[in-house]
């Protein structure tokens, strides 16, 4: 009999039952059949910073991969022409390529180019910087890659990439002096849900506003914007209105000199410490260095955070070597991908050197790859930084809509991939805003030139 059972067994198992059968092994398909990359545009409230006012719309691409097996996985990246032409420039590797293999041999692109050394971003817009092309592009491809993987063996992505070590990502409420509007242009403008927003006083309205909404426990200040008095002033009443329990940071993006980000120092000693920084204050590892020199001598232990000096893995060396910046933004869109991520989250780890993460305006699809990277990346020492208030669910490409920041947290679904599918619909509407939209990059200055100060010009540092 039990001859017989075997017997049955090997000749109809892999018919009937596949799964359980020992010998079955299931084939999966993960040539890329299939590149598609769409250019759309959101709409973004007209929000300042150091780089002057935000357009009416934000641009992005969204990349779709497709197996032999009819699996897609998607990634969303930063927008417009030049970001789009460096992704068709692989058209020719990716497809017919294994979803896995590609990634090792793209892998020389994580680098960016040059080396990185000189990829500062004091200058230019993220998105906007010929030195990190090349590792946008392999983010880009990593993500839409890695989600198609995730699918076809059936596991999120966090966990393929490694592991999850939490199942919820937290965010900070991330605030922007604003105009008056929600973004968008005629009679496709969205609502203004925070108002105007210039003063102390509105900036606590706006963070009382955002945190009802989203439950975020600690807070994030674009500064760089108003009379660095206005902006301490701002941290004073956010502390004030908040108290302790919601560690504040503020990122002036590099508009203060050397002395007025000592001043500033000194003076938010106590509302920056517990689990606040200083980001990008002043320009350059080397002011960064005196900064932090001269504030601890002073027995003030405020860290610097940086996505502006530190952008790069070849920063690291020097930046450890001088004690400039203490806290690493991380952003899986520039720094070469998820696992660069991962990679920087070690190397911060045996430095001593903690991680956050940074954002640019974004949808749902880089939400989600934001959360899970920040899932499977352990030595995550903040919460992240999320534009995700700032867009409205009309512009959302995700199937469902808006994804939910419940307790200032994203959870990761249990659901194979980035757990998320597009909206073709809502996808082809951002197409049609892009190719209504006049421009094809990020210009925060010409913006600011066109509605704020026909005169305008980015000085640095500008007090
Ligand atoms: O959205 O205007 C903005 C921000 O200023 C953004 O461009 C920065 O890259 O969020 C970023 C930051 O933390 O510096
Ligand atoms: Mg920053």
């Amino acid at each position: 009999y039990s001859l017989r059972l075997w017997v049955w067994l090997g000749l109809w198992g892999p018919v009937s039952s596949p799964s359980w059968c020992p010998w079955y092994s299931r084939k999966i398909y993960m040539k890329i059949t299939d590149l598609r990359i769409h250019s759309i545009a959101m709409a973004d409230p007209p929000l300042r910073s150091s780089y002057g006012l935000h357009q009416p719309y934000a641009l992005r691409n969204v990349v779709e991969v497709e197996s032999e097996d009819g699996i897609i996985g998607i990634a969303e990246t930063y927008g417009g022409e030049r970001p789009r032409e460096a992704l068709e420039n692989l058209r020719g590797k990716i497809v017919g390529a294994d979803a896995l293999r590609i990634l090792g041999d793209l892998q020389t692109l994580t680098h960016g180019e040059g080396g990185g050394i000189e990829r500062s971003q004091v200058n230019l817009v993220p998105g906007e910087n010929p030195l990190d092309t090349s590792a946008r592009t392999y983010a880009a491809i990593e993500t839409a890659c890695l989600d198609l993987v995730g699918q076809s063996v059936g596991k999120p992505v966090c966990d393929l990439i490694g592991g999850r070590v939490r199942e919820k990502v937290s965010f900070s409420a991330y605030l922007f002096y604003k105009h008056g509007g929600g973004g968008g242009e005629g009679d496709d403008t969205r609502e203004d849900e925070y108002g105007e927003c210039l003063t102390p006083g509105s900036m606590v309205s706006q963070t009382r506003q955002m945190i009802e909404k989203y439950g975020f426990e600690s807070i994030k200040l674009k500064a760089g914007v108003l009379d660095p008095e206005q902006e301490v002033e701002t941290i004073r009443q956010l502390r004030q209105e908040f108290g302790k329990a919601y560690p504040l940071r503020i990122d002036p993006n590099s508009a203060w000199k050397l002395d007025t980000s000592l001043e500033i120092g000194r003076t938010l000693k106590e509302e920056l410490s517990e689990g606040g920084y200083l980001e990008d204050p002043c320009a350059g590892l080397d002011d960064l260095c005196t900064l932090r020199r001269q504030l601890l001598a002073e027995g003030i232990d405020t860290p610097n955070a940086s996505n502006v000096a530190v952008t790069s893995f070849a920063h690291l060396p020097e930046n450890v070597n001088k004690d400039a910046v203490q806290v690493v933004l991380c952003d899986h869109h520039y720094w070469g991908g998820m696992r660069q991520v991962q990679h920087l989250g070690k190397i911060c780890q045996v430095f001593g050197l903690g991680l956050s993460m940074h954002s640019n305006s974004h949808l749902g699809v880089s939400l989600m790859a934001m959360a899970h990277v920040a899932a499977a990346t352990p030595h995550l020492t903040y919460d992240c930084d999320t534009h995700y208030p700032w867009q409205s669910g009309i512009d959302e490409i995700v199937e469902g809509g808006r994804i939910p920041i419940t307790n200032g947290c994203v959870s990761i679904p249990e659901k194979p991939g980035l757990g998320i599918t597009l909206d073709h619909d809502q996808l082809s509407r951002g197409r049609e805003r892009y190719e209504k939209c006049p421009y094809r990059k990020r210009d925060d200055a010409a913006e600011m030139r066109k509605y704020v100060d026909p005169d305008w010009q980015r000085i640095l540092p500008r007090w």
